[in-house]
């Protein structure tokens, strides 16, 4: 197929062959579309302030004492092989954490994982509760973000950001809205496609593994995610003003 909107009509049909396999939810599909017209007025490629970002997050989860990979339909039916590999080479578990509550579809997310090589997959037990929240977002798994110090979730709804936050974790997050509370409330805010932020993640965690305890943390403190917010912010405005090239338009 060689449509001028290939990369983007192959990660809907992802999406949509993940609704059909009960792993991603339909308002999953609905919150894709609005990721979507953001990428579309970022130009749909990686900006500095995302490949900053993606740094920073790769340093503080190496120097993190337990970090956490959430996994939601959306993020499992795009990126399972990478956060598999992010996993691995973190050696830190992956957790099914879902917004719209369904064991059913935890079990076909797990396995899922499972299948794209992830080593370990938690899911969601009713006895260990993030406080500061109500949706089923709470219930987490004992021996994974329970324990966490730092997270990691893509495509994340705004309050389970802010409960993390104010539980005393940090929180690292992938999402196309530079506006929205999860953006803003983030430790680290990754303002890119998961498509494409998901593989860089993995390349330059691996390459940064190798780095002393020192350089990591330099790194951490040196990054600004509120310039980054800002700088993301006006690369949609621009966006916005220009017009498109005529294969834009399908
Ligand atoms: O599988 P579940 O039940 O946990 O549900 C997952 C969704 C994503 C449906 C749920 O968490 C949700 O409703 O999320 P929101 O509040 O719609 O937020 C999703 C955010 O991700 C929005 O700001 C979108 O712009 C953004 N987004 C959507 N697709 C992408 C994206 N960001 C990066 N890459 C994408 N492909």
């Amino acid at each position: 197929m060689n449509h001028p909107r290939r990369a983007s009509l192959l990660t809907r049909a992802m999406l949509t062959e993940g609704a059909r396999q009960g792993i991603t939810s339909l308002d999953g599909l609905i919150a894709h579309g609005r990721g979507e017209a953001f990428d579309y007025l970022l130009g749909e490629k990686t900006h500095d302030f995302a490949a900053r970002a993606i740094e920073a997050a790769a340093a503080l989860f190496l120097v993190a004492r337990r970090p956490v990979i959430s996994v939601n339909g959306n993020a499992a039916a795009l990126v399972s092989r990478e956060l598999a590999a992010l996993s691995k080479v973190l050696g830190s578990p992956l957790e099914v954490n879902l917004f719209h509550a369904s064991r059913e579809r935890e079990d076909r997310i797990r396995d899922h994982l499972l299948s794209h090589g992830a080593a370990q997959v938690l899911l969601s037990q009713r006895e260990f509760v993030l406080p500061y929240l109500e949706s089923n977002r709470r219930f987490v798994n004992g021996q994974g973000i329970y324990l966490a110090d730092v997270v990691f979730v893509p495509l994340e709804d705004g309050d389970r950001c802010e409960a993390l936050i104010r539980s005393g974790r940090k929180v690292v997050t992938i999402d196309l809205n530079p506006l929205s509370r999860t953006a803003r409330k983030a430790s680290i805010t990754i303002v890119d496609n998961i498509i494409r932020a998901a593989p860089l993640l993995v390349d330059r965690v691996t390459a940064l593994a190798s780095e002393p305890r020192s350089t990591l943390e330099r790194l951490v403190e040196n990054y600004d995610n509120g310039l980054a917010l800002r700088e993301a912010e006006a690369a949609l405005r621009s966006g916005a003003d220009f017009s498109p090239p005529g294969s834009w338009a399908d």
